[in-house]
């Protein structure tokens, strides 16, 4: 179960980094920036929405932009961006009407339900940059020392209930990678490196409990 959810995660967040915003610049310093509710900021091309607006609230798929959350069927967090319509729970239906997407990776994974939560510095619920996308570590070149988190939780109930969770902050800019490990200045360890930029600073699994803490603290206020 740990490799399968590791699996998961691994391309999970890949798709929220770099599926909906392009690369970030530094903005001015009173930076006039585009809004949800102003209507003009759009799902991208090759999206099953695109071209349509942004709303504020959960879209088909379970996004929620402007709360930075994401709240449903695991394969919906990847469906509307490869160009395919929500799974809602009848696969029969889906794969008459949408046959290939029985060859999409995740599609193994829609009855994986997924909660996640990010924080504005992950992804932004404003394009302040001005590239028509919602910012990711806005005001920094990458998301090293951006303060950007994000938490990810799972269930199913395929062989027996199960449950997951992970906390994954980016790494401060003074942090060093050293073994696949992320150090903080003083030598703290902060987590496994997990998608480059970031550390694991928890994970919890049914009927494991806390399998891994940071030793330099699992809360978020210090990242
Ligand atoms: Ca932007």
């Amino acid at each position: 179960m740990k490799n399968k959810v590791s699996g998961l995660l691994l391309t999970l967040v890949l798709v929220l980094t770099l599926g909906l915003a392009t690369t970030t610049s530094i903005g001015a310093a009173k930076p006039d920036c585009t809004r949800i509710q102003d209507g003009v900021l759009t799902y991208s091309t090759g999206h099953y929405l695109a071209g349509e607006p942004l709303q504020v609230g959960y879209d088909i798929f379970g996004y929620n932009y402007q709360s930075h959350m994401f709240k449903g069927s695991y394969v919906n967090v990847y469906l509307g961006g490869d160009g395919f319509p929500p799974y809602e729970g009848d696969t029969d239906a889906y794969l008459a009407d949408n046959p290939s997407a029985e060859d999409h990776w995740a599609w193994p994974y829609r009855d994986t339900k997924l909660l996640m939560k990010w924080n504005d510095a992950w992804l932004s619920n404003k394009d302040c940059d001005g590239d028509g996308k919602l910012d990711k570590h806005y005001g920094y070149d990458s998301y090293i020392g951006s303060g950007a988190w994000e938490t990810n939780h799972m269930w199913g109930n395929d062989d027996g209930k199960w449950s997951y969770f992970t906390k994954i902050v980016a790494a401060p800019a003074d942090a060093e990678s050293i073994g696949g490990i992320w150090y903080a200045a003083d030598g703290t360890e902060i987590g496994p490196v997990i998608w480059g930029a970031f550390a694991t600073i928890q994970e919890v699994e049914s009927g494991l409990g806390a399998t891994y803490v940071s030793p330099s603290g699992p809360g978020f206020g210090k990242w």
